[in-house]
């Protein structure tokens, strides 16, 4: 086997390219035969999560179940790859505490509500903005940053292609790949 099994955690703001980043780590794993899966609300809030929303409680569980996942996944080898809002520290310190020490690494998403907002690709902060959606992180329910990540990549300025190369840094400084 040419890698070990870990849980890379994207956090930050929806907008922010945790998903975007995560599907370019997952394409560059692939060429080097590596096995790895992403778990992101679009696989997972639609299924194992299909009964919960955005109050904070419901996003706690999103969490818990989402971290279960990843936790099952890599006892089954997968390099996984994360990629949640989860908006709460204590959450994400939760999903830490399931796995093995090193084998969960943090990546922090860092891009401003502003530059978000600014591209708004999905215009979900307009609606937002616009009280259509309530509970909205960033607008209208809080995002707690990172205090502990193992990596801080600075989305609003450094592109998609960039940040995934500095995961795959990542991976290998901790002897993944
Ligand atoms: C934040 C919301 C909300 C609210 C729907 N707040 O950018 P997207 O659209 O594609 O990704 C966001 C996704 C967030 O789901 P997560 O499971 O990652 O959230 S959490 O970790 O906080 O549980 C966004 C969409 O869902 N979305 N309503 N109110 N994002």
């Amino acid at each position: 086997n040419n890698h070990r099994s870990a849980v890379v955690w994207f956090t930050g703001l929806s907008g922010s390219g945790k998903s975007s980043v995560a599907r370019a780590v997952e394409a560059r794993l692939f060429q080097q035969a590596c096995r790895s899966f992403v778990l992101d609300g679009d696989n997972v809030r639609h299924g194992l999560c299909s009964d919960l929303g955005f109050a904070p409680a419901e996003r706690s569980e999103n969490i818990r179940r989402a971290a279960e996942a990843a936790r099952l996944f890599s006892e089954a080898g997968m390099i996984v790859l994360a990629a949640f809002i989860s908006p709460f520290r204590a959450d994400r310190e939760r999903a830490r505490a399931l796995l093995p020490a090193g084998d969960f690494l943090e990546v922090y998403c860092r891009c401003s509500v502003a530059a978000c907002e600014e591209r708004d690709v999905k215009g979900l902060y307009r609606r937002a903005r616009a009280g259509e959606i309530a509970d909205f992180t960033g607008i209208s329910s809080p995002y707690e940053e990172p205090t502990r990540a193992e990596l801080v990549l600075d989305t609003c300025s450094i592109g998609v292609e960039e940040a995934a190369r500095r995961v795959l840094d990542l991976l290998r400084e901790h002897g993944v790949i």
